[in-house]
């Protein structure tokens, strides 16, 4: 059994204090899918950076953020944004890092307005772009992990032993039919416990 990548913390990882990706979305209300992402760095051991930055509500942080980062030690942006999904693409266009767009699912059109607005964009000015939601959220901070692994090796020892993880619990769970047959016991056992008890009918008061 290889270690949990969780707890194998390096020394990078001592108070977040130079964070190296800097995580950041259009709002607080896309946390709920940019926490995917912020989990898998923790498990991986990479500081990062959260921040909420608008491109529409807060544009003068957004150039400010996109326009320093560079010269604070980021290394990589992880952008997540929502509907005309204009984040990832301005910050691209403030600076020569690598950035990585999460498209968030919007009510409206379930992120397929987020998705075209961040992989749309005129060549020129690229923004590496994941999948709609959680599962973009876990591939940024992966893709994140192995552009920075490419510098730094403890980065990349970590994301080899997070694969070997995956690729662990994958086979010593390779049987679904057992699973569902584990499942569905453990579930008629539950129900049964569940069974009221009969109850003797109440005797009629007579009149
Ligand atoms: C975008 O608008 C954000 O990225 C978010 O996904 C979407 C909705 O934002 P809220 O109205 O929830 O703040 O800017």
């Amino acid at each position: 059994m290889t270690k949990k990548t969780g707890k194998s913390k390096n020394a990078r990882q001592q108070g977040k204090a130079n964070p190296l990706i800097g995580i950041i979305m259009g709002s607080s209300s896309d946390w709920e899918t940019m926490q995917h992402a912020a989990k898998i760095l923790d498990d991986l051991g990479v500081p990062y950076e959260t921040r909420v930055v608008s491109a529409h509500r807060t544009p003068d942080l957004l150039f400010e953020y996109a326009g320093s980062a560079e010269n604070r030690g980021i290394e990589v942006v992880i952008a997540g944004a929502g509907g005309a999904a204009h984040l990832p693409g301005m910050t691209a266009a403030k600076t020569v890092l690598p950035v990585l767009g999460v498209p968030v699912e919007s009510q409206a059109l379930k992120g397929l307005d987020s998705l075209l607005s961040i992989a749309q964009m005129p060549g020129g000015i690229p923004v590496g772009t994941l999948a709609i939601g959680k599962a973009g959220g876990i591939n940024a901070a992966l893709l994140a992990a192995a552009i920075l692994g490419t510098k730094h090796s403890d980065i990349r020892e970590a994301l080899r032993q997070f694969r070997a993880e995956q690729t662990e619990r994958v086979l010593a769970n390779s049987d679904p039919s057992t699973a569902q047959w584990l499942n569905r016991a453990s579930i008629a056992r539950r129900s049964s416990l569940k069974k009221p008890a009969k109850r003797s009918p109440k005797k009629r008061k007579r009149a």
